[in-house]
């Protein structure tokens, strides 16, 4: 299974091509949809959210609800395009003087890719750097939850953190569920009400300041077989791949799975998920410090990951840097942006790691159809509660 997406920011769509899905499962674009609306909540984003209402047409590898198992083609199409038709067109003669970019800001790509691809104008890297490409992923995302979805995984995140504020409680021992739907009520996707009106406030100060805020996102997936992923080569490793996937989102600094970085400072003792056993239910942990995952594959209690973003690099109060072209000392380009998207990068986080999950299950169990690939994962949880 693999994908692949385009566009540009202010180009004229977004595309993911999907190849490698199983056939029969049920596909519709509603369901995608819905993710893509939940990317776009979130208190804190600029103007452009305004703008775009963002909608997936199904081009092609669904047909009657039911994917074919033929590459599927998402296109998301940029509202914003319509001002941005000669800045951004294809053809020879665009506008590249109107929206042209010559500072780049300190913490984005703008410098060192228009050095790479040799762009006297930076912004023919934004465009392409910039994190609206996250929608695509949220739409492949999707697919991938949709498959999961018929194996009774789900994949889910709040934020734990923004701007220093702090959501320090442990997970609360209450119904997946019901704490999935509090987080999702919240507009900072924060279960504790007390830390969102807290992260509220301060992201208007951020605001009122010319600054932006970063945080910190967990992304919780449950019923996830044991065995997923292997020990047997670095680049089948469960964590590794969950790392690499969470890491590659827009302005994420830092992955950790469970206790992560904390599991240096404690010994052994401490860390370890003692294991036990039930007849019937076979075996498990009583503490999940692992997060779920021990020696690169599930253990089968819920994967836990949680992810640093940075704040975003455009500053409406913008700090010294030096014009790409004239090397003068001046301060960075500022540009319509948002004041704090972890919220959104969060159900991105989700999306990214539904999809890693899916191709690690499809690894597993293979089958070229929905019902195969049910049958199998069905005989093998027999197995985990047997073994
Ligand atoms: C982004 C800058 C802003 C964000 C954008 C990411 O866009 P614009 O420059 O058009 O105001 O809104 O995010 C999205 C468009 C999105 O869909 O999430 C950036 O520079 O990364």
């Amino acid at each position: 299974m693999r994908f692949l997406t385009a566009g540009e920011s202010h180009g004229p769509m977004l595309t993911a091509i999907i190849e490698g899905f199983p056939a029969n499962l049920p596909l519709t674009a509603d369901f995608i949809n819905q993710e893509l609306a939940r990317r776009q909540m979130g208190y804190g984003r600029g103007g452009r959210m305004q703008i775009e209402q963002d909608q997936v047409e199904i081009l092609s590898g669904v047909r009657n609800g039911l994917t074919m198992g033929s590459p599927i083609t998402l296109q998301i199409k940029n509202r914003d395009w319509v001002n941005w038709a000669e800045v951004m067109s294809p053809a020879p003669g665009a506008d590249m003087t109107t929206k042209k970019i010559t500072r780049p800001r300190p913490g984005h790509a703008d410098l060192t890719g228009s050095i790479k691809y040799d762009q006297g104008d930076m912004r023919n890297i934004l465009e392409r750097s910039s994190a609206r490409e996250t929608a695509s992923r949220v739409a492949v995302g999707a697919v991938a939850k949709a498959l999961l979805k018929e194996m009774d995984i789900m994949v889910f995140g709040r934020v734990v953190a923004i701007g220093g504020i702090k959501d320090t409680n442990p997970l609360p021992g209450i119904p997946w569920e019901e704490l999935f739907s509090q987080v999702e009520n919240s507009p900072v996707r924060c279960f504790d009400e007390q830390v969102s009106e807290n992260i509220l406030r301060m992201i208007d100060q951020a605001k009122k300041e010319g600054d932006t805020l970063g945080g910190v996102f967990e992304i919780i997936i449950t019923k996830v077989p044991a065995g997923l992923g292997s020990h047997v080569h670095w680049e089948r490793k469960i964590d590794g791949r969950l790392a690499g996937a969470l890491m590659s989102i827009q302005g994420i600094k830092g992955v950790e799975v469970g206790l992560g970085i904390q599991s240096a400072d404690q010994p052994g003792s401490k860390v370890h998920d003692e294991i036990g056993y039930e007849e019937n239910n076979g075996f498990f942990r009583y503490s999940n410090h692992a997060g779920g995952i021990e020696g690169g594959m599930s253990n089968g209690e819920p994967i836990v990951i949680r992810a640093a973003m940075k704040p975003i690099p455009t500053l409406m109060k913008p700090l010294n840097t030096v014009d790409r072209a004239t090397k003068e000392k001046l301060t960075a380009q500022v540009e319509r942006s948002d004041v704090c998207a972890v919220p959104a990068a969060c159900v991105v986080g989700e999306a990214v790691a539904a999809w890693e999950i899916a191709r690690s299950l499809q690894e597993k169990f293979g089958g070229d159809t929905l019902e195969e690939m049910k049958e199998r994962v069905k005989k093998y949880r027999i197995y985990l509660r047997q073994v």
